[in-house]
């Protein structure tokens, strides 16, 4: 097994947050709640009546961070090639020109509970005088839900995960393929991915990218939690199984304020 980590320079450094957007189904009644129940202040609203129709934003602050909070929609793949759209409002602006909306998406949690944001360990310590930056992490494939009961309503119960900028690590996977070895039909490098999955059981997937064009392609991850990731590689369709070096799936230990490293050969592929 190829495993390495090493120190890393961070290449794209947060310094500042502008502003965080909430897409929810009641921006009014979720606006609302930000300001009665969590002290957050309105500071600017805009909507139909000052020529926005098909918005209803309000900024809200709450120190120095910033809240804007607007609707949503989803689309899910029906499997067979189609697409179906899921939206809090018929008439959301954010919505691609020309669409179909097939149904309605609630965002309950919004109005009942609030935003909640899971911390690694369920802590996190801020000694006096102490500042500390948290990166935050929407989680969409354990946000979205469909309803019960064949409704073909979608639910959002909104799963944001934190995590401390300073303990958090990277990944770097490589995937080469073998001298000689070629890709079935049309398929390309770039069309695979690598997922990552961590004890939190939730999997991160990274299409492969090789953007200094020398044949490596890479999937990169900034701002993991450390601890054991399992690591898989996915095929496009058209490649029906392939044998990589080392074999998968591997398990990569990720450290903090390290990137942790891993390299694969695709030696057959068919
Ligand atoms: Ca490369």
């Amino acid at each position: 097994m190829l495993e390495t980590a090493t120190e890393t320079v961070d290449v794209f450094p947060v310094k500042g947050v502008d502003y965080l957007q909430f897409l929810v189904g009641n921006a009014k009644q979720a606006a609302h709640y930000y300001s009665t129940a969590f002290g957050m202040t309105c500071v600017a609203y805009r909507g139909p009546e000052h020529g926005y129709r098909d918005h209803a934003e309000y900024v809200l602050v709450s120190g120095s961070a910033r809240f804007v909070i607007t609707g949503a929609y989803i689309e899910v793949d029906n499997g067979n090639g189609t697409s179906s759209i899921y939206a809090s409002d018929p008439n959301y602006a954010g919505l691609p020109p020309g669409s179909t909306v097939a149904g309605n998406l609630q965002m309950p949690s919004f109005s009942q509970s609030g935003l909640k944001v899971t911390l690694t360990g369920d802590q996190f310590t801020i000694s006096s005088g102490e500042q500390k930056l948290l990166v935050v992490d929407f989680d969409v494939s354990q946000s979205f839900g469909q309803l019960a009961g064949g409704s073909g309503q979608w639910v959002m119960h909104p799963v944001i995960k934190a995590d401390d900028v300073s303990t958090t690590g990277g990944a770097r996977v490589a995937v080469t393929l073998d001298a000689g070895v070629t890709l079935p039909g049309t398929a390309v490098l770039s069309e695979f991915s690598v997922t990552l999955t961590g004890s939190d059981g939730v999997p991160r997937t990274v299409p492969l990218d090789d953007s200094d064009g020398d044949g490596t392609f890479e999937a990169v991850y900034s701002f993991l939690a450390p601890g054991d990731y399992d690591v898989t590689i996915q095929a496009p369709a058209g490649v029906t199984a392939f044998a990589t070096t080392p074999a998968l799936p591997v398990t990569l230990t990720v450290q903090s304020g390290q990137t942790a490293t891993e390299s694969f050969t695709i030696t057959s592929a068919t």
